[in-house]
């Protein structure tokens, strides 16, 4: 190996699940308590506008790995089947029931390039621990030389259903802490070696479930005067899914407090995450990056959710912003906070371009690189600021002025003014003053989806409901169902 790719920096990049920006002390709730993710921002740049791919689990991971949007990478919906064999299961796991939906492997992603592979073929170590919900778990992909994954994607945190030795066991310790000492078991074999490192931690933190019983006590206990006014209390939305209408009164405050609770648990697991790597001289090689895969609604617009907290599926701000902090490793930046509108699909350029490796599939991709930020110029320079995101037939475009949602074939379509309309509060769709914006909006999204939608995989014609993915879609799912409900 060259030893100026020996010098190249680690990357730890930490993923939550299901955490929207307001769900952090260092964007201004003053009730969550994250000393370590707030020491992140302090220590970095927050992005203030960053957007997942699609509001929902496995399609915007597979887009943070592989740059592609889901029309293109075909993961339209969370993974539902096609984690793990379902026969080479235990009698015990069986019966644990959780999998029963389940029936072959399936790789996903088989064929896509993510960057943790362009890593690997540049002799980066790369590592995965935790929630992958990717297809095939039992398997090593990507690139990825150590693995030590959950089975599918949610578990309840005392019960996680973990990939051990080839095979699928029950886990008997707090999830969010299995995951720490793995990504710290990671960090501890692979300090002392002649290449740099990329690990991802992937928490499950703070998806559902909520109750008393799914989180430690000591924590829990930190909320139980918390009046939690840094989330609306507003009358549930009339899309609302049948399994959210019971989040009112005590549930809605339970909830909430589970919620709280699994965010300080992870902020916890962070803070040794760092202190490792300070503690090993690690850290002034290190960038840390921290996002989630989608946003959250918890009492916003009265869901309880993310892009599939309604049906049919939506695309406000809340399900499709993500937190976003970027920690230098010579923190040549700090308390940076970056306006730009900048989205999952850019991450692959960017880290590609931030560690001086060729991207082979660069032409195919929407993403675009901004380096330019982490250089510490305010704006990546862009000419055209705008957003697309999707979920199944759902498509959006935003711009800073205006957000629009198509969702095939009929709709409901929504036009929102989020300058003077910021909670998108006013479905504009159909007036007669914004004709011609909705328009010109519908037909740069159109084209956008045109460009870089590949016909075997177009989400527009997928029955996607919200429910989860059972198979590949299009051709490749040979007429199979593919999507449940
Ligand atoms: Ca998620």
């Amino acid at each position: 190996m060259s030893v100026k790719n020996s010098k190249k920096p680690n990357i730890v990049f930490i993923l939550s699940d299901d955490q929207g920006p307001w769900a952090m002390g260092c964007s201004g709730n003053k009730e969550l308590i994250t000393p370590n993710i707030d020491r992140l921002a302090e220590e970095g740049i927050r992005f203030n506008n960053f957007f997942c791919v699609s509001p929902v689990c496995s399609p915007a991971r597979a887009s943070i790995l592989t740059g592609r949007i889901p029309s293109q990478h075909g993961v339209h919906d969370w993974i539902r089947s096609g984690n793990i064999d379902y026969d080479s299961l235990s009698d015990e796991m069986k019966q644990f029931g959780s999998l029963k939906d389940e029936s072959k492997p399936i790789d996903y992603l088989k064929g896509q390039l993510a960057y943790t592979e362009i890593l690997a073929q540049n002799s980066y170590k790369c590592g995965m621990v935790g929630k992958w919900h990717l297809g095939n778990s039992v398997v090593r992909q990507k690139g990825f030389e150590y693995w030590s994954v959950l089975a599918k994607g949610g578990c309840k945190y005392f019960q996680p259903e973990l990939i051990r030795n080839d095979k699928v066991v029950l886990g008997n310790k707090y999830v969010t802490d299995l995951i720490t000492e793995d990504a710290v078991k990671f960090l501890d074999q692979s300090r002392d070696e002649d290449r740099p490192f990329y690990l991802s931690v992937h928490y499950t933190a703070p998806h559902a479930p909520w109750s008393k019983d799914d989180h430690p006590e000591e924590i829990w206990n930190l909320y139980k005067d918390c009046e939690f006014a840094s989330v609306p209390n507003v009358p549930m939305h009339p899309w609302i899914i049948e399994g959210a209408k019971r989040f009112k009164g005590d549930k809605r405050r339970e909830a909430l407090q589970g919620y709280f609770a699994a965010i300080t648990a992870m902020d916890r697991g962070i803070g040794r995450i760092i202190q490792k790597l300070e503690q090993t001289g690690l850290r002034e090689n290190t960038v840390i990056i921290f996002t989630s895969d989608n946003g959250m609604n918890m009492g916003h617009h009265g869901i309880f959710g993310k892009g599939n907290g309604t049906f049919p599926l939506n695309m406000y701000d809340t399900s499709v912003k993500v937190p976003m902090l970027i920690s230098l490793p010579d923190l040549s930046i700090k308390n940076e906070v970056c306006e730009e509108m900048l989205s999952h699909y850019d991450i692959m350029p960017t880290l590609l371009e931030y560690l001086g490796f060729e991207n082979p599939v660069k032409e195919k991709l929407p993403g675009q690189s901004f380096m330019p930020i982490l250089k510490g110029v305010k704006k990546a320079g862009r000419e055209d600021v705008v957003i697309f995101d999707e979920y199944g037939p759902v498509r959006m475009i935003r711009t800073k002025e205006w957000k629009y949602v198509h969702r095939y074939p009929y709709g409901p379509h929504e036009l929102y003014d989020l300058i003077n309309d910021p909670d998108e509060s006013k479905n504009l769709i159909g007036e007669d003053s914004c004709r011609q914006i909705t328009l010109d909006l519908k037909g740069r999204l159109e084209a956008w989806f045109i460009k870089y939608a590949d016909p075997a995989f177009d989400g527009s014609k997928e029955g996607v409901k919200g429910k989860g993915q059972l198979n590949l879609a299009g051709p490749a799912g040979k007429g199979n169902k593919n999507f449940y409900g």
